[in-house]
């Protein structure tokens, strides 16, 4: 595939005012009206009008009324040529689109029993000839056409302004959007839905009509959904003082779409999977999830609509900051520290492989072949963290004095992450020229800590390094002569001292007056600095990057003893969790290193002892439940996997078993006691507090699990039985499938046969199946690929069943014997003509091949190359897998 470079930007040629987009959905086939009021870009450089098209039909062109001639344009290769058209023109185009056959579900697409759209990054090409970037802003307005009876419902962005009926049975509306916006923001639906509507009235007095449109039948599955718009709307007013602009806010749920949601222009469309929750479908993560996610597509209409990007390399500037604020959102309405946690270890799993693998890219990448490849964690999440230390090293205030400043200066605009960063600086006046190193450069950088300690001087000094060696990003761009020059990183390391008895030490910098209180940010510019702490009596256990206050790999050589300590007496939730899964990663290192040796020889008792101490704290009268279950979870299999030179995954399997059953044994009567006491015998809510007793209980249930004894059996299969809502479901039915026994069968089967009728319930059912550790997984998931429930075209089923099983199942997709790579590439063939976007995701899975020993990677090659040797394979799965071969 073709690469694209940030340094060829240009501005539009250009430039449109309005749309009027007519849409007329007919058995088979649409045929979609432009009319685009289209005018030179003073400010660019002169040039012939090139619009994007892709699978378009075009019946007619006419430029001012004028029909064109066969000879004054051309449409090959995804572009429409017009060589001479005048400084400002009407141009009108008609053309006929499939969305029936659409099964990439980018563009306009039917999904059952309706038609949707998703034009972000580029599916507007696929509706219609246009400038499709996000820098051609203009009004639009949209008149949809379609049979009454099967598509009662027409909806697009802003608001409706005429309705009719037509001949034949047929209906239409029209809806005009008061903002300008890029066409990514573009959508519309035509579908047979029901509704539920509530009323927000925002502090300036406006009233805002909430609307959640779903199919029919889920009407009782949408008050979480609603609910959590509203929270939303008066979240982003206290905190941002950021209004909704829109008299209509709607959602639409749709079943097939590619990723969660999309926040078009007063229309979100969002995956069914963040709307619908019933206590008896919806687990307590599903219920946090929506709550996110709706934040997040709120969120948007201020960092991304009314605010958009300049272009498709600065998709941070809107992710980053919206993930930022959804993030916050979540431990303002959930706890603060598990939120927080939950966010690093998201973070950890997901994006640090990716900076350490062959699609390592900085948050603004340079170059891409193929945009919807960087939809990824790195964008998102270490985003996220960019605009998290910003917040860090100016302070609350100033931040909120920068947001302000970024939309006094920019509403209405396509601008880059630089504006963003400038706005920050101006409002707080702290210079950040080196922290846009962290827009330029990929990679995880290392924060190498030494400590030492004077007791005749009372002094502690802490020794940072900062390590950050160039990735393959780093050297493909050198190699292209498009290499920059990497420096050190510009963060904030946020840290305490804890005393032998737990408590905070007041902190004094050598060389100042003044005590920093119990916790202080240092600022870390240089590759090497020291700092000196005065006063200190004797010496303490440094707790460091206190709320990971930065995307790094801490380095730091913590005795057991200190993280035990720190466990316990911490006053930063991140870290007290930290110490635990330092413990656990240490001591699984040694297990995984000594394959043969009984668990017991290498595991030490103070470890047991500080998790029974751990389980204990639960019950104290500030424990905090959810926050022991976080911490009572032992590193992933993926984790421990990127901790080692060369990963051996059955090995890392055993040891974390090992060490699970290890435990079992040892805490199994406070497990017991624990699992009795935290029942809730209240009626379900997702609140904090009964997820929070939930999520230990059921950890608690997970462990006792492993007892494998027929009292621990009994034990699962009445959770099942007794369970009254999903997440207490799910708990059971997760253990249930990694044990070998009968019931296995029958309560998977009783659990389909329950549940066919909810797709997303059915989603669960795969999951738990392809996330087994019994020995047939593999081939269990080949025969669920051929079940009634399975459906290749629909996203959700293949991530539940394939991508799961890909990046959660390291035991059997890692299969000495490739079948696990080989059932992973047989898909990928057979879903990238179908929908590129969903095969390039389960192609990712792949991403870390060279980390293996040579026969795995023998075997995960020969399948790389198979894929690549594919005849007309997508740009989305030939960059990853070429870099992925690179
Ligand atoms: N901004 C949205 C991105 C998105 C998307 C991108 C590519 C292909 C399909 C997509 N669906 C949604 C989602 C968000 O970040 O809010
Ligand atoms: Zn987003």
């Amino acid at each position: 595939p073709q690469t694209i470079y940030l340094k060829d930007y240009a501005p539009p040629t250009w430039l449109v005012d309005t749309v009027d987009l007519d849409i007329a959905i007919n058995d088979g086939f649409a045929l979609v009206s432009a009319r685009l009021a289209m005018r030179r870009n003073p400010d660019a450089a002169a040039g012939a009008l090139l619009l994007d098209g892709e699978d378009l039909h075009l019946e007619s062109i006419r430029i001012d009324g004028r029909p064109l001639g066969a000879d004054e344009y051309a449409y090959s290769g995804d572009k429409l040529t017009i060589t001479s058209v005048p400084d400002d023109f009407v141009l009108e185009t008609v053309v006929r689109i499939e969305p029936d056959k659409n099964t990439q579900l980018s563009g306009l697409y039917r999904s059952k029993d309706g038609y949707f759209t998703q034009c972000e990054a580029q599916g507007f090409r696929r509706i219609t000839f246009y400038p499709d970037r996000p820098d051609v802003m203009a009004r639009f307005t949209c008149t949809l056409h379609a049979d009454k009876s099967r598509f009662p419902v027409l909806l697009s962005n802003g608001n409706p302004v005429a309705q009719g009926d037509e001949d034949g049975g047929r209906h239409w509306a029209k809806w005009q959007d008061p903002f300008a916006k890029p066409a990514y923001l573009f959508a519309c639906v035509a579908a047979k839905l029901e509704v539920v509507e509530d009323t927000y009235v925002t502090t300036s007095g406006r009233r805002v009509r909430c609307a959640v449109y779903v199919e029919p039948g889920k009407l009782d599955q949408c008050a979480h959904a609603l609910a959590a718009l509203k929270l939303s709307m008066k979240w982003d007013e206290d905190v941002f003082g950021l209004e909704m602009d829109l008299e209509h806010y709607m959602i639409v749920a749709v079943g097939d779409f590619n990723m969660g949601a999309m926040e078009n222009k007063g229309l979100n469309i969002f995956n069914t999977k963040f709307v619908l929750a019933r206590p008896d479908t919806a687990t307590d993560t599903d219920y946090q999830n929506i709550d996110r996610v709706v934040a997040h597509e709120y969120f948007h209409n201020w960092t991304g609509n009314r605010v958009t990007c300049r272009d498709w390399f600065q998709l941070s500037l809107k992710e980053g900051l919206t993930v930022f604020r959804d993030q916050n959102f979540g431990m303002d309405v959930h706890s603060a520290g598990v939120t927080r946690i939950q966010e690093v270890r998201t973070l950890r799993a997901a994006q640090y492989p990716e900076d350490a693998g062959p699609m390592a890219h900085p948050i603004r990448p340079a170059s891409y072949a193929e945009i919807n490849n960087f939809y990824t964690a790195t964008v998102y999440e270490k985003g996220a963290e960019v605009i998290r230390m910003i917040h860090t090293l100016i302070g609350k205030d100033a931040f909120r004095k920068g947001m302000d400043l970024y939309f006094a200066r920019h509403d209405g605009q396509a601008v880059t992450c630089e504006d963003f960063v400038a706005a920050m600086q101006d409002a707080s006046g702290l210079n950040l020229d080196q922290f846009q190193r962290w827009y330029n450069q990929a990679g995880t950088p290392k924060l190498i800590v030494r400590s030492s300690y004077d007791a005749a001087g009372k002094r502690y000094t802490l020794d940072v390094e900062q390590q950050y060696p160039a990735t393959p990003y780093e050297e493909r761009m050198t190699a292209e002569g498009n290499g920059i020059a990497r420096g050190p990183y510009y963060m904030p390391l946020v840290l305490g001292l804890l005393d032998a008895k737990g408590n905070e030490l007041p902190l004094r910098l050598a060389g100042e007056e003044r005590v920093q209180g119990t916790q202080c940010t240092l600022s870390i510019r240089k590759d090497k600095q020291r700092f000196v702490f005065a006063d200190v009596d004797a010496e303490p256990v440094p707790s460091l990057l206190r709320g990971f206050s930065a995307p790094v790999v801490l380095d730091y050589p913590y005795s057991n003893d200190e993280l035990t300590h720190l466990m316990a007496f911490d006053s930063d939730a991140v870290n007290r969790w930290e110490a635990a899964q330092r413990l656990a990663t240490g001591i699984l290192l040694k297990g995984i290193a000594a394959p043969s040796v009984p668990a017991d020889t290498w595991i030490p008792e103070s470890y047991v002892e500080a998790m029974r101490r751990l389980l204990a704290s639960a019950f104290t009268a500030d424990g905090d439940p959810a926050l022991v279950a976080e911490a009572l979870v032992l590193p992933a299999e993926t984790y421990l996997a990127e901790q080692m030179e060369v990963v051996e995954p059955d090995a890392i399997h055993l040891a974390r078993l090992a060490l699970r059953q290890h435990l079992a044994q040892a805490l199994r009567e406070p497990l017991l006691k624990a699992y009795h006491d935290l029942k809730v015998d209240r009626p379900y809510s997702p609140d904090s507090e009964q997820a929070g007793k939930r999520a230990l209980r059921n950890v608690c249930l997970s462990y006792l699990a492993e007892l494998g004894d027929e009292a621990s059996h009994a034990l699962v299969l009445a959770h099942y039985e007794q369970a009254a809502n999903m997440t207490d479901t799910m708990a059971a039915l997760a253990a249930l499938a990694n044990l070998d026994v009968p019931a296995r069968h029958s309560v998977l089967d009783a659990f389909y046969a329950r549940w066919k009728g909810e797709a997303l319930v059915v989603d669960k059912w795969l999951q738990v199946q392809s996330t087994s550790r019994l020995p047939n997984t593999g081939s269990d998931v080949r025969a669920l690929m051929a079940h009634e429930a399975f459906d290749i075209r629909n996203p959700n089923k293949v991530y539940a069943l394939v991508r799961a099983f890909c990046a959660a199942n390291p035991k059997h997709f890692h299969a000495a014997d490739g079948s696990g790579y080989k059932l992973a590439a047989d898909v990928i063939l057979q879903l990238d003509p179908l929908n590129p976007q969903v095969a390039s995701r389960i192609a990712r899975t792949f991403d870390r091949w060279k980390k293996f020993d040579p026969a795995r990677q023998a075997k995960a090659r020969e399948q790389l190359e198979r894929i690549k040797a594919q005849v007309g394979l997508s740009s989305d799965v030939a960059e990853v897998v070429g870099k992925a071969l690179d």
